[in-house]
């Protein structure tokens, strides 16, 4: 009975006796310094951006290990503050690949563990912060400007510490640092936001600017905020990974991680030179961030939101199952090549239609168990970056909007059905969304004009528009049928 390895520093000379694929760079006595601070490292983090940095390190070197701070949480605290922040990332395809991931050398809790934050923001050592909060992490409005009547904002501003909001604690950092004489940090936002490097300089300058016009000036002119396109399916992690590590690499890991193996990173080229070698290790630097960001949210995240809210309601379960489905592949298709193919134009050197077939290919991934229910979550705040913006343009350009509303409506009745079982609502509006789905009668157009009232949704230009009230009254009742599971053939 081979001997348990209890992840931390100490045992790494032992897991990689026993062959397994382990940081060099942090064996003790590791020199290496920490040079970032994540903030929001969940599952996707820890196999995407902690991955490449990880590469970099171990193939270029630098002082670039992560501070990993959670602004509330302390599960991932507890869970690797023991293991040093080491984790197994296992990636999950064809084949099976496991490694030992390093990058993560010391994990904060905001809440709790406030002034040690904002001593690691103001560290001169510390060049980058990364950040994965999701998109209601930003506090943005339906506008995507900062929301300053957010509740977080408005806590932020009134107190110059203890702060709760991401944007809130960088300009703290960044305040203290423009006092202090030093540069402001780059910060990198890794979240499936459209320009989201655009919207939070403009978020943070906005919030400087309320309290500080030096620091707002100081900012608007010195920061440097990449967008980023960001790209891993990444499953919540289960106890069938926990004992999958256990059996495979005798190793007891608390939270490991596991994902697809295909993954890209697109940043925009404006980084200073002194950084991690993400490009030697995949990451692909280029100006035009903003192409690659929208092919890849109306290809992939829009097609995953309507499998999940369409395929919740025929009672399927993960991707996969889906994708066994031919309805919902057909359907899926006909989206891509009727409504969200012409919608994108470029980037040049990437081939949209084999994208998206890659992608779909992609879903297929039988290693891969994606539960429908994890990307139903938060449907308020990605049906806007996802589906809504693909429904905008198409109506400006003529184009059908038939099977997006399809998926819409899915999304209104999936909040309706929840709500009818008395099943709870993964979303930051679940508590407006919960007031609305019980008043919901079931009669399409008072539904539907229901859901078009919730403004930090649906701009006003698009409640206006009858093509798009008619579509999604129709889609609405259309669906109806699959409510009762019956296989009704809800789109021809
Ligand atoms: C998913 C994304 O949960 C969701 O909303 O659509 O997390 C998706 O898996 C990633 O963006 C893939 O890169």
């Amino acid at each position: 009975m081979t001997q348990i390895i209890y992840l931390n520093e100490n045992s790494l000379e032992d897991a990689s006796n026993r062959g397994i694929n382990v940081p060099q760079y942090r064996k003790p006595p590791s020199t290496t310094k920490i040079g970032i601070v994540h903030i929001g490292p969940g599952a996707f983090f820890r196999a995407h951006q902690a991955w490449y940095t990880h590469q970099a390190l171990k193939h270029k070197g630098g002082h670039w290990c992560i501070s990993a701070v959670s602004l509330r949480s302390r599960g991932v605290s507890e869970a690797l503050t023991d293991q040093d922040g080491l984790y197994c990332l296992a990636e999950l395809d064809k084949e099976t690949h496991f490694e030992v991931v390093g990058a993560i050398k010391e994990v904060l809790v905001a809440r709790e563990q406030y002034a040690q934050v904002i001593a690691r923001l103001t560290n001169i050592d510390t060049k980058f912060v990364t950040m994965t909060i999701t998109e209601k992490g930003y506090c943005l409005n339906s506008q995507g400007e900062l929301d300053l009547t957010h509740q977080d904002i408005k806590h932020d501003l009134q107190r110059v510490t203890e702060r709760v909001s991401a944007v809130g604690i960088l300009v703290e950092a960044l305040s203290i640092r423009h006092e202090k004489g030093l540069p402001a940090f780059t910060v990198i936002s890794c979240d499936n936001i459209t320009g989201n490097g655009t919207k939070l300089k403009k978020s943070i300058v906005a919030f400087a600017s309320q309290t500080n016009k030096k620091l707002s000036d100081w900012l608007a002119k010195g920061l440097t905020c990449p967008s980023t396109m960001v790209d891993s399916i990444t499953p919540a992690t289960d106890d069938a990974l926990r004992d999958l590590i256990s059996q495979k690499l005798d190793i007891k890991d608390n939270w490991p991680i596991k994902r697809e193996a295909f993954l890209q990173w697109v940043i925009e080229d404006c980084l200073p030179s002194d950084r991690p070698a993400w490009e030697e290790v995949g990451a692909v630097l280029t100006q035009d961030v903003e192409g690659f960001e929208k092919a890849k949210l109306r290809l992939l995240n829009c097609t995953h939101s309507s499998l999940a809210y369409l395929g919740s309601l025929m009672g399927i379960e993960t991707v996969y199952d889906a994708m066994q489905n031919t309805q919902l592949i057909t359907f899926i298709e006909k989206m891509i090549d009727e409504e969200i193919l012409p919608s994108i134009d470029g980037p040049k050197e990437l081939d949209a239609k084999q994208y998206s077939q890659d992608i779909l290919q992609r879903y297929r991934n039988p290693a891969i168990r994606h539960l429908l229910s994890q990307i139903a979550w938060d449907g308020s705040q990605k049906i806007p970056m996802r589906i809504l913006p693909i429904i905008q343009q198409n109506l400006e350009e003529g184009r059908s909007v038939r099977l997006l509303c399809h998926a819409l409506a899915a999304w209104m009745h999936f909040v309706r059905l929840r709500l009818a079982k008395d099943e709870r609502l993964v979303d930051p509006l679940a508590s407006q969304l919960e007031k609305l789905g019980k008043s919901c009668s079931g009669n399409a157009q008072s539904d539907v004009s229901l859901f078009l009232s919730i403004s930090s949704i649906f701009p006003a230009s698009l409640v206006a528009n009858s093509e798009l009230n008619s579509a999604l009254v129709t889609a609405y009742k259309n669906l109806a049928p699959v409510l009762n599971n019956n296989q009704h053939s809800w789109f021809v």
